[in-house]
């Protein structure tokens, strides 16, 4: 019988993965693993408890928080001041960063900006959801609070970055730079365990990700690139369109199969509607970690410039042919 390795034992053992490995970014691994482990209870029964629904509150972006959005995010700060290690954080749900201001917290290296709950919309009705992460180190001085440069670095300066996605199983993917690793929720043992190694995105893929309802408002290069996903292929057939409007949960299906995640700019929305900095450079970085391409249309998105905490960006990601095709209809 092959052993399992949990999450622990795999970061104890790949302690070089980990940039500047002093133990604090393993302990924030580990911060994250206790969230999302609570978190992923309280999804998981959220038929039961009153915890469907809005929490009747706005976020910055004017949506309507949903109660579990508001748990997870708070289940995040509680943690991550509590760890020592994070200065501060910025997440979707804050209209600005927040600088710890316990002692402990103040010589914390890193800053952490997270999506708590991604695809929050899909809460209701029983579809995958996922918790986005990013650290940081810090540009400021340790021992004072964090400021606002710590959080406007480019994503070509993240030195972890991962997801976990709570679906039909609860999996936590992350990259330290040394390539993407996988490990899937064991509810029996309650510990993440090594379940996909070294994840590859397939070089080549027939699934593409998008809203298609918007193509009317996309680019005239996006409009011709769908039209080419459905033409017929070397399979003789058209790409297959899958859209859970999670992205999480699609980008997280096209890193294993094989595929093409696109968020346009549109007339309705210039920039796009994900935001850079807890949702496109963290999972640009998986991408890219694994094979793939992650590029706004014009560059790479890991080297955009970081202007503002909620800055928005069109994204196409995926498989490196997929992309690069994509990219082809700009010129
Ligand atoms: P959220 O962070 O408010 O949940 O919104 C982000 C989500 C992404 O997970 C998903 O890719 C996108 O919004 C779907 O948007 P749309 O419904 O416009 O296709
Ligand atoms: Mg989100």
């Amino acid at each position: 019988m092959s052993k399992l390795k949990t999450l622990n034992e795999f970061i104890a053992e790949r302690q070089e993965d980990f940039p500047f490995a002093t133990g604090e970014l393993s302990g924030i691994l580990n911060d994250i693993v206790v969230a999302s482990k609570i978190i992923n209870r309280e999804v998981n029964k959220a038929g039961l408890a009153d915890i469907l629904g809005s929490a009747q509150s706005e976020n910055i972006q004017g949506e309507t928080q949903q109660k579990l959005d508001v748990f997870a995010d708070e289940q995040f700060i509680h943690t991550f001041k509590s760890g020592g290690e994070v200065c501060g954080i910025a997440s979707e749900e804050n209209d600005d960063f927040v600088a710890f201001d316990n002692e402990i917290s103040k010589n914390g290296k890193y800053v952490v900006a997270f999506d708590p709950l991604d695809g929050s919309s899909n809460i209701d009705v029983n579809v995958s959801i996922g918790t986005i992460f990013s650290i940081y180190r810090r540009i400021s001085k340790i021992g004072n609070q964090a400021n606002i440069e710590d959080f406007l670095q480019k994503g070509n300066a993240q030195v972890a970055a991962g997801y976990v996605i709570y679906g039909s199983s609860t999996m936590l993917v992350y990259t330290t730079g040394n390539g993407v690793n996988g490990f899937t929720l064991d509810p029996s043992i309650g510990e993440f365990c090594l379940s996909h190694p070294d994840i590859q995105v397939p070089e080549n893929g027939s699934i593409y990700s998008i809203n298609e309802g918007n193509l009317e408002a996309f680019p005239d290069a996006i409009r011709s690139y769908v039209a080419h996903c459905k033409e017929t292929h070397d399979d003789k057939k058209p790409y297959s369109l899958r859209y859970i409007g999670s992205m999480v949960a699609d980008l997280h299906r096209n890193l294993i199969k094989g595929g093409i995640f696109i968020y346009p700019s549109s007339a309705l929305a210039p920039n796009g509607k994900l935001r850079l900095l807890y949702e496109c450079n963290p999972m640009a970085f998986i991408v890219e970690q694994a094979g793939g391409i992650a590029s706004d249309g014009a560059m790479p998105i890991m080297e955009a410039e970081l202007n503002s905490l909620h800055q928005r960006i069109p994204v196409i990601m995926g498989s490196k042919k997929m992309v690069e095709k994509a990219l082809s209809f700009n010129s």
